[in-house]
């Protein structure tokens, strides 16, 4: 049975954050740091639970190809399994992640969850975009399935992984049926006053052969 849980790791106290991701990551498939974890522990954090769990960089990188370079190069050699990135700086910006790892996994976020967070973003355009890149998938709001639902038409099969359960009130069962391979949960575990107890209820409502 494997989990389509993925913790969104945003605790900001070093020690807390690598005791939570040890004793959540028997339940989830990978763990996501974002950057209030990375400014208070340092990259060094992605090293230590990369040991452990696979680890995807949440830094939403949205720069000239230059900088998304350096940044893919920094995350990749710290030993993260993916990165987070923005669609909307183009093609070439993209491109310069998949040069740095090619075997790497990239995200492109296509929408986003929070309110009115879908009103700048061009979802057919960005779907596009992942797709001629040749992405590992992208990211799609669990607080709007709808939005899921077309992404999924429009992407075929690269992974969609959904933020918005629980804190932000998405449902994990609206999430998958319309069609998203794994659920991104954050403060629904590490805020728990169980995480590990959460993180396994969770990973149970979603878990693939369920
Ligand atoms: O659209 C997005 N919404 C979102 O919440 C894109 C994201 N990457 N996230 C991230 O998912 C957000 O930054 C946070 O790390 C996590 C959701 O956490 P929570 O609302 O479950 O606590």
């Amino acid at each position: 049975m494997s989990s389509r849980l993925v913790l969104a790791l945003d605790e900001t106290d070093p020690a807390r954050a690598l005791e939570i991701a040890k004793i959540v990551s028997p339940f989830v498939a990978k763990i996501k740091i974002n950057y209030p974890l990375v400014l208070s522990a340092g990259l060094g954090i992605v090293t230590e639970i990369s040991k452990f769990c696979p680890v995807i960089c949440d830094f939403k990188v949205a720069d000239i190809p230059n900088t998304n370079r350096l940044i893919s190069e920094a995350v990749f050699d710290a030993g993260a399994s993916g990165i987070i990135a923005h669609a909307f700086p183009g093609p070439e910006s993209l491109k310069a992640i998949k040069e740095v790892a090619d075997s790497k996994e990239i995200y492109v976020v296509i929408t986003m969850s929070h309110p009115k967070g879908g009103d700048f973003f061009d979802i057919e355009r960005f779907c596009a975009l992942a797709l001629e890149i040749g992405v590992t998938g992208v990211i799609a709001p669990a607080t709007r399935p709808e939005d899921v639902t077309k992404i999924r038409d429009l992407v075929g099969n690269l992974k969609i992984i959904s933020p918005g359960v629980g804190a932000q009130g998405g449902s994990s069962r609206e999430t998958l049926k319309a069609g998203a391979d794994y659920i991104i949960v954050g403060r629904g575990i590490y805020l728990s006053d169980d995480p590990a107890a959460a993180a396994e209820k969770y990973s149970r409502e979603f878990s693939i052969n369920d």
